[in-house]
């Protein structure tokens, strides 16, 4: 089985804008709909598209909370999330204008998570993780949450020989690093703060990854507009090149990245198999106007655009 963790949900609301979005003008909207906020939810909902079983679970709260599982269950979650009584699930505006040049994100911090209710997850997870079963933490915990906390549900992970899969950052990815996880997948400048340098070309991108191979099964750093760059702990590399498409949200398009990834290792295809079917799942996200959905007829042609080249 394929537990997500999101501990940090949220609503994303669309706010689509007429022409183009400008300060000191009224921006008039076309519509304003609401989507599946991150991160590991879409990790879920990528999967349950694609018929892999898993379980979602994390924090959540109020209407905005139950709003938010309505809409995974619409999409065939199995959603097993930990209300906190008094507290809402956040808002994320998600503004898109007519420019097509990607959206305008404004997220809220979310709400402080109890002690009574992190070891209520911890428990959950105790009494569900079975050897060989894979767990995603992605997006930071909610701000307060104890990193101590945040090690103790990544340390059960692996005290359970479960697959630990993460996409975080700062101190909440070098927790991870502690625990030689199945991949980390940070983008190009939360490695870089990682590794404290600043990179500019791939080459120096993958000097830095052969320093630090050693602490993660396989390392996957998204680099934007140039795709990603993938490093397993044998030190064999490959850069990926996404395909051309013409994006409309992007939003999301990283989760759905780390759910097409999950997907295809727990299906044990092989690392560059696997970079190529989730690059074109991130690329089809890309393509569709909400947060939290692919189109699945797409993936065969994206994957036969996706380039993928051995650098080392
Ligand atoms: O990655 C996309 C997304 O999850 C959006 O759906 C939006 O909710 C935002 O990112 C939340 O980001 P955060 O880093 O605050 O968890």
């Amino acid at each position: 089985m394929i537990y997500t963790v999101t501990l940090n949900t949220a609503v994303d609301r669309l706010v689509r804008v007429k022409g183009e979005l400008t300060r000191k003008h009224n921006n008039q909207t076309y519509s304003t709909t609401y989507d599946i906020g991150g991160k590991a939810t879409h990790v879920s909902v990528a999967l349950s598209l694609l018929n892999i079983d898993n379980v979602a679970t994390g924090f959540a709260g109020g209407h905005t909370g139950e709003l938010m599982v309505k809409l995974m269950e619409e999409k065939g979650c199995d959603c097993q999330f930990i209300f906190q009584d008094n507290e809402l699930t956040r808002e994320s505006i998600i503004v898109i204008d007519d420019t097509n040049q990607g959206s305008f994100m404004i997220t809220q911090p979310g709400f402080s998570i109890s002690k009574e209710k992190i070891d209520e997850l911890y428990y959950f997870l105790e009494s569900h993780l079975c050897e060989g079963d894979y767990c995603v933490f992605a997006g930071a915990p909610p701000a307060g949450f104890p990193i101590e906390e945040y090690e103790r549900l990544l340390e059960l992970v692996v005290e359970k020989k479960a697959h630990l899969c993460v996409d975080v950052s700062r101190e909440y990815l070098e927790v991870a690093l502690k625990l030689n996880p199945l991949f980390v997948k940070p983008n190009e400048f939360e490695f870089q703060e990682y590794v404290k340098k600043e990179l500019n070309t791939v080459d120096e991108f993958i000097e830095e990854l052969e320093k630090v191979t050693h602490i993660a099964q396989n390392w996957i750093v998204s680099l934007g507009k140039r795709g990603s760059l993938a490093m397993k702990q044998s030190g064999e590399a490959y850069l990926v090149t996404p395909p051309k498409i013409q994006e409309v949200n992007e939003t999301g398009a990283g989760d759905f990245f780390v759910g097409g990834i999950v997907s295809q290792l727990y299906l044990n295809k092989s690392l560059e198999e696997t970079l190529r079917f989730a690059s074109a799942v991130g690329a089809s996200k890309a393509m569709q106007t909400d947060s939290s959905s692919f189109e699945p007829n797409d993936i065969e042609w994206l994957e036969k655009e996706v380039k993928i080249e051995r650098v080392k």
